[in-house]
């Protein structure tokens, strides 16, 4: 019973990473440069898609967003009333986007109008980790309000990201988190390879480097 389970896990990675492949082969035949945000509920997905969107229309890029949540429109809404083409990704039940989904969404889009499209996962800091989209970019956005622990609790989706960023500096201090504990553990888990990135998307602290971060 195991060893079928097992196997079962491994054909459903297999066939979502062959659609990843072909989802990025056909973001790179449209030019489109891809970035993925994972990352924990609340931690502010949304707010800094739409603050980097606002960033990279002044230079002129066309962008858009496709909004991934098990239920609902709320964050397409927030998306599209900031003035960024979204397109909405419910799961229905599980807990992170995977690459036929999000084919799904690049298939209703005319990817000719577009320059770089964002993709927000589902809230979570576990299941999207094995589920790569076919981004250029897999970033996992976590913030001071979730604590001190979330690097050392979490091993598995920062090691499957290319860029981490710790959010809500602003009010690190009434939270009572020190952002350089959690920057220390991720150097760590990363064999001091990897820095991450602090920000926060209300007083735009750090918003620039991210920007040049992500190579946008
Ligand atoms: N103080 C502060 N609040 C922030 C910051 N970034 C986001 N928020 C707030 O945090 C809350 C959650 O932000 P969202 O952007 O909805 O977070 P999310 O990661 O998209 O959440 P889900 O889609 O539900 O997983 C909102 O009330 C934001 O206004 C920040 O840098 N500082
Ligand atoms: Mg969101």
């Amino acid at each position: 019973m195991h060893i079928v389970q097992v196997g079962m896990e491994y054909d459903v990675l297999k066939e979502n990473n062959k659609i990843a492949n072909s989802n990025y082969r056909l973001l790179k035949k449209h030019d489109i440069r891809t970035i993925e945000l994972m990352g924990s509920i609340g931690s502010g997905k949304t707010a800094l898609i739409i603050k980097l969107a606002e960033r990279l229309r002044k230079k002129g890029l066309r962008i858009c967003a496709i909004a991934g949540d098990v239920t609902g429109e709320d964050d397409q809404r927030r998306m599209k009333e900031s003035g960024l083409d979204a397109v909405n990704c419910n799961t229905g039940h599980e807990c992170h986007l995977d690459a036929n989904l999000v084919k799904k969404s690049l298939d209703s889009m005319d990817l000719d109008r577009y320059d770089v499209i964002f993709i927000e996962n589902v809230g979570n800091l576990v299941c999207p980790a094995d589920f790569p989209l076919g981004a250029d970019y897999r970033v996992v956005v976590i913030s001071t309000t979730e604590g001190d622990d979330m690097v050392r609790k979490h091993h598995d989706i920062f090691l499957h990201s290319d860029v981490a960023i710790l959010n809500k500096i602003d009010i690190s201090d009434a939270v009572g988190v020190d952002p350089e504990i959690i920057k220390e553990d991720y150097k760590r888990l990363t064999g001091g390879l990897k820095s991450m990135y602090t920000c926060s998307v209300k007083t735009e602290d750090g918003i620039d480097e991210l920007v040049s971060v992500l190579g946008l």
